[in-house]
């Protein structure tokens, strides 16, 4: 498979637009014994913020491949007999929890929490309404100020995808090779323990389109603190961990099995659900431990797992 160059982070491009200020009233009080009345033009109300509020209903940016533009509500434009106009409401949107804004290539705002909150487009300010310029020289002005634009601006909204699948097992296992039969990665794969050092990651594209990250995970059950630390971080996301048994070696499989899972029970979730994968399988068959056995050589199992954990993860 080749590999191809994937981005981890799910990116959108919207458009964000305060509301537009009211305008201010141009009128005069008309009564039914005062011919000429003073003015009484009311002011406009102000228009309402664009703001961002991160929410964990939500999982990605999806829904904003197909909502583009975001504009705040106006403000009412005033009225005679000096009445104002309503401030427009601000219009919140919703975005999944780590989130990151960006505008014109600067950051402007990380929203890591749920309800955390950022004003990413002011609402203009209110217009004037001719009442406001009497005076004692001006008893008739006709004059008004109209209300102000809302502030306006192209944001980009970017998330790094939550990790789904995480890919654990004994050195030299076939993690790599699996991770990349699944996901198409170029992951590097060689004869030899300890090959991959960092998270290595791939693509699963589900049939919405939605991508889920598959992580394979360097030698989690043998290694060192350090190295360990980054990679089960990844561990403690992951909602489905296959557990990679290489059906040649010739120790006992439950032995084997009982070590790693040792070493990462402590990180992983409650309700990540395990599958035994024997790798290898065109050397030997899967020792009865596996739960589904594969080859990347012969391709065995790689296009049924692919299918069942799409339909997890969907
Ligand atoms: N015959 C056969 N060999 C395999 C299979 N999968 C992996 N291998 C070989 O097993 C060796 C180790 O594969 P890797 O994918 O690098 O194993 P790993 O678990 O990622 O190893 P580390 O990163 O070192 O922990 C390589 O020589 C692979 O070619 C398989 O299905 N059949
Ligand atoms: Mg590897």
């Amino acid at each position: 498979m080749t590999p191809r160059a994937v981005s981890f982070t799910d990116r959108v491009k919207i458009h964000v637009q305060g509301g537009r200020g009211g305008h201010g009233c141009l009128s005069f009080r008309r009564e039914a014994h005062t011919p000429k009345g003073g003015p009484d033009g009311g002011n406009g109300g102000r228009g309402g913020d664009v703001l961002l509020i991160a929410d964990d209903q939500l999982a990605d940016l999806t829904p904003f491949r197909t909502r583009v533009h975001h504009t705040a509500q106006a403000g009412g434009a005033g009225e005679g007999r000096n009445r104002h106009g309503r401030n427009g409401d601000d219009l919140v949107v919703h975005v999944p929890p780590g989130t990151r804004v960006r505008r014109d290539g600067h950051e402007v705002a990380m929203l890591m929490e749920p309800g955390d909150t950022v004003p990413v487009a002011r609402g203009g300010g209110g217009g004037v309404g001719n009442r406001a310029f009497r005076s004692s020289t001006h008893r008739a002005p006709r004059t008004t100020i109209p209300g102000e634009d809302g502030e306006e601006a192209w944001i980009t909204l970017e998330m790094r995808l939550p990790v789904a699948v995480a890919i654990v097992g004994l050195p030299n296992t076939g993690k790599s090779a699996l991770l990349n039969a699944l996901t198409g990665a170029g992951a590097t794969v060689a004869p030899y323990p300890h090959t991959t050092t960092e998270p290595a990651l791939g693509p699963l594209e589900d049939e919405y389109g939605v991508i889920h990250l598959v992580v394979d995970l360097p030698g989690l059950a043998a290694d060192g603190e350090e190295r360990r630390g980054a990679a089960l971080g990844q561990l403690e996301r992951a909602s489905v961990v296959l557990h990679c048994l290489d059906a040649s070696d010739p120790e006992d499989p439950a032995a084997r099995l009982a070590r790693v899972r040792a070493g990462i029970a402590p990180y992983m979730s409650d309700s990540a659900r395990e599958v035994v994968v024997a790798t290898k399988c065109d050397l030997a068959p899967a020792p009865p431990e596996a739960d589904i056995a594969t080859s990347v050589e012969t391709g065995e199992g790689i296009a049924g797992l692919r299918a069942e954990l799409i339909r997890w993860l969907s």
